[in-house]
């Protein structure tokens, strides 16, 4: 292909693209949510449950145009942007309906998938047949925390750091292997000093991560480099000792590492977001609750703070932060309390009120500024079914699985409190709740699930009717 052909080319998918959008006929969903929130398990049952939508063992009654038999025909189809890699759905079902069933790898990279979903328009004679593109992003979930970034300086960032050590004595104390490096900020700037002292910087938020269970850690890419491993751009850190009395010299180390600060928003997250987060129509923001609540009451906290800074970061209504540098528009955002399978079905109408509580403030901006929103509780693959059983020689109703080393379980879960937790709550939880691996599954037939279809009538319903 000559380079002339390769632009035509490009040119004119991009003129496609343009008119798709402009009809109406394609939609970027965001899948959003903190490390492990179940976001490739989301879209894995989402792209699974479509493409079973005209299939008889479809379950999908709550997503009305599926109901009423509009739905002709889903299929995936090359993405828009050949350059990303494309979601691993065939390996995820490799893992999901293997024997033994597994779940999906935790996400490395970013990677894009598109489904084209023909159906038949409401109201319109029997022959009209429309299409939409649905698109939809996959990245770990790691680097969302590196958006709220966007709207601190160095400063601002440092303080909301030197915060979390004051108000978290266990961080603190992990935190000794960097924290003992006390520079003045007019010291000059080494480049070896610094590599090692951001590298146990590294070192301490992947110990928050694995022993404390925190999620607001920052910058994301620490945790997940990816391509950047070792790029001096990936080697600062906050500075939390004694503050520069005025403007510090170019050449010392406070204003070095604020710079590369400044170099890391500017290169790699501003340029991630550019690339992948222009242009959502739709986003869900998917919450891990029961893990939220097994951490503990800092890990909870933690948790609702990382929400809020990013729900804050997006784009709802005019004039926000991402509209203003990627022009995105969206306008519902669906909050999901996820893995919802943990629980009996009685149970839900808690989890759903503790999200609402968990949030609440978020959720009220997004209304504020004209964007619809709800709240559910979701399991994209169920792995649990409620049964009858007895343990310890009582009959008991309760969820069966296998845990996810592979015993077989019928547990009661523990209850969920329908509110933020209160002291009381938390002196007299139980041990936590029991996880499970998903169950056998027939490739042949969609994924069990619970409520995904009316999160498909909150995400796309409008955009078939
Ligand atoms: N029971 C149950 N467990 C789930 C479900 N979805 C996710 N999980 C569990 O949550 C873990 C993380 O799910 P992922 O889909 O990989 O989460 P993620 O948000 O993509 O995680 P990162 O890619 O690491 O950011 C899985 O390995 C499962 O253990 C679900 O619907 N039901
Ligand atoms: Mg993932």
């Amino acid at each position: 292909m000559t380079t002339l052909e390769h632009w035509l080319g490009l040119a004119s998918s991009h003129a496609a693209d343009l008119l798709d959008r402009a009809l109406d006929r394609q939609l970027r969903l965001a899948v959003t949510g903190l490390a492990h929130s179940g976001k490739t398990a989301f879209i894995a049952s989402l792209v699974n449950q479509l493409e079973h939508a005209c299939s008889r063992d479809a379950k999908l009654p709550l997503w009305r145009a599926h109901d009423r038999g509009r739905i002709l025909g889903v299929r995936r189809v090359p993405q828009l942007n050949a350059h990303i890699p494309s979601f691993a759905y065939e390996a995820a079902c490799e893992r999901l309906f293997g024997e033994p069933p597994v779940w999906p790898e935790s996400t490395r990279g970013v990677s894009e998938i598109r489904l084209e979903i023909r159906y038949r328009p409401a109201g319109r004679w029997a022959r009209d047949v429309a299409t939409l593109y649905l698109d939809i992003v996959d990245y770990p979930g790691e680097w969302l925390l590196d958006l709220p970034l966007l709207r601190l300086d160095y400063a601002a960032w440092s303080a909301q750091v030197a915060a979390t050590l004051r108000r978290d004595p266990r961080a603190a104390e992990l935190a000794a292997s960097w924290m003992h490096w006390n520079p003045s900020p007019q010291d000059p700037f080494g480049e070896k000093a610094v590599a090692e002292v951001a590298a146990a910087y590294t070192a301490w938020l992947r110990a928050c991560r694995e022993q404390l269970n925190m999620s607001l850690l920052q910058p994301g890419r620490f945790l997940l480099p990816g391509e950047y491993a070792g790029a001096p751009m990936l080697q600062f850190l906050p500075w939390v000792w004694a503050a520069p009395a005025g403007k510090a010299d170019e050449r010392s180390v406070y204003a070095q590492l604020e710079h590369r600060f400044e170099q890391y928003k500017q290169h790699l997250v501003k340029g991630f977001y550019k690339e992948h987060f222009a242009g959502f129509d739709r986003q869900i923001v998917l919450v891990d609750c029961l893990h939220a609540l097994d951490g503990g009451p800092e890990c909870f906290h933690d948790t609702g703070r990382a929400l809020r800074q990013i729900i804050q970061s997006f784009s709802y209504g005019k004039g926000n932060l991402l509209e203003r540098l990627f022009r995105p528009r969206i306008d519902r955002v669906l909050f999901a309390a996820s893995k919802a399978d943990h629980l009996l079905p009685e149970q839900h109408d808690n989890l759903l009120s503790l999200l609402q509580d968990l949030v609440k403030g978020s959720a009220a901006v997004a209304h504020f500024e004209g964007v619809s929103s709800d709240c559910m509780a979701l399991a994209s693959v169920a792995a649990t079914e409620v049964a009858r059983g007895k343990a310890g020689g009582e009959l008991l109703r309760g969820l069966r699985g296998h845990s996810i080393d592979g015993q077989a379980l019928l547990i009661h879960p523990q209850d969920v409190p329908g509110r933020l937790p209160s002291q009381d709550w938390w002196s007299t939880r139980g041990e936590g709740y029991d996880r499970f691996c998903p169950q056998a599954m027939e490739r042949s037939r969609p994924m069990p699930h619970i409520r995904m279809d009316a999160a498909l009538e909150f995400l796309l319903g409008d955009k078939l009717r």
